[in-house]
């Protein structure tokens, strides 16, 4: 039995071991500025975990064998612990964890906190039950001011726009669909209508909450890559249980040239 349990415990850590080394579930294609560096932190962490895991499995598997019962009758030992081993162990853990967490937050800070450079193409994304809404701020790279009490999916006025009244309203943009040129730095603003929403494009190795009563800004650049790939097409998710709804709240990030964005970005303004 012993050795049957032993067996196992040794059969499934090779099993997980070669999911990762076969890349069958596996991250797809990277294509902002900034996915090589959370890449780089993930394998480096995946790689520390599976060495700590393999050796923890395997040394199961030694002691469900070494202590099994040879039905010999012997005397049974007991161990009361080693306080040495275990300051030892707790230790290295801590200092594994809290510099793992240090060298993974310069990378998560690069892009949620250090801002956007000028120039940058701001949008702000409208998430609410179950979809999400881009608005560009049109020729005067200005956002006009949201009113709350115009917010009206009816007439498709997501953002609660007064195009009469408000000067900086006007030419502004709002699309279904988030265009954005290559190599440029977007920056966008994330708001949430009704409750928790959240943004998250894997391509992009960004994910970040959206919550109501909040502006939360993040930035990336898109590299000529995400151009190689799906049409340039690739899918906005919602992460956050957000209601029924929330297994369909998605939209599209389409990565365009810069002259192709041009274009698209006239084509919505005309719709307006
Ligand atoms: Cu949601």
């Amino acid at each position: 039995m012993a050795l049957a349990i032993a067996v196992a415990v040794a059969l499934i850590t090779l099993v997980s071991v070669y999911v990762f080394w076969a890349h069958i579930w596996w991250l797809p294609v990277s294509i902002s500025t900034h996915g090589a560096a959370v890449d780089h932190q993930f394998k480096l962490t995946l790689l520390i975990c599976g060495v700590i895991f393999v050796l923890a499995q395997l040394g199961l598997a030694y002691v469900v064998l070494k202590y099994r019962d040879r039905r010999d009758k012997r005397p049974v030992v007991y161990s009361h612990g080693n306080n040495r081993l275990e300051v030892t162990w707790t230790l290295a853990a801590a200092i594994v964890f809290t510099g793992l967490n240090l060298m993974g937050y310069r990378v998560w800070a690069n892009m949620h906190f250090t801002g956007a450079a000028p120039g940058a193409l701001q949008v702000e994304v409208q998430g609410q039950q179950f979809a999400y809404y881009f608005r560009y701020p049109g020729a005067d790279a200005q956002f006009g001011p949201i009113h709350l009490d115009k917010v009206d999916d009816a007439t498709g006025n997501f953002f609660g726009l007064d195009r009469e009244h408000d000067a900086t309203a006007k030419d502004d943009i709002v699309a279904a669909t988030l265009g954005v040129p290559v190599n440029r730095e977007i920056e966008l603003i994330l708001r949430a209508k009704d409750v928790g929403h959240s943004f998250y494009v894997r391509e992009l190795r960004l994910q970040q909450d959206m919550l109501p009563g909040l502006a939360v800004p993040v930035h990336f650049t898109v590299t000529d890559e995400a151009l190689k790939h799906n049409g340039g097409r690739y899918e906005i998710v919602c992460t956050q249980l957000c209601g029924l709804g929330h297994y369909k709240m998605r939209a599209f990030l389409q990565v365009m040239t810069q002259e192709d964005f041009d274009k698209w970005l006239q084509a919505q303004a005309s719709g307006q």
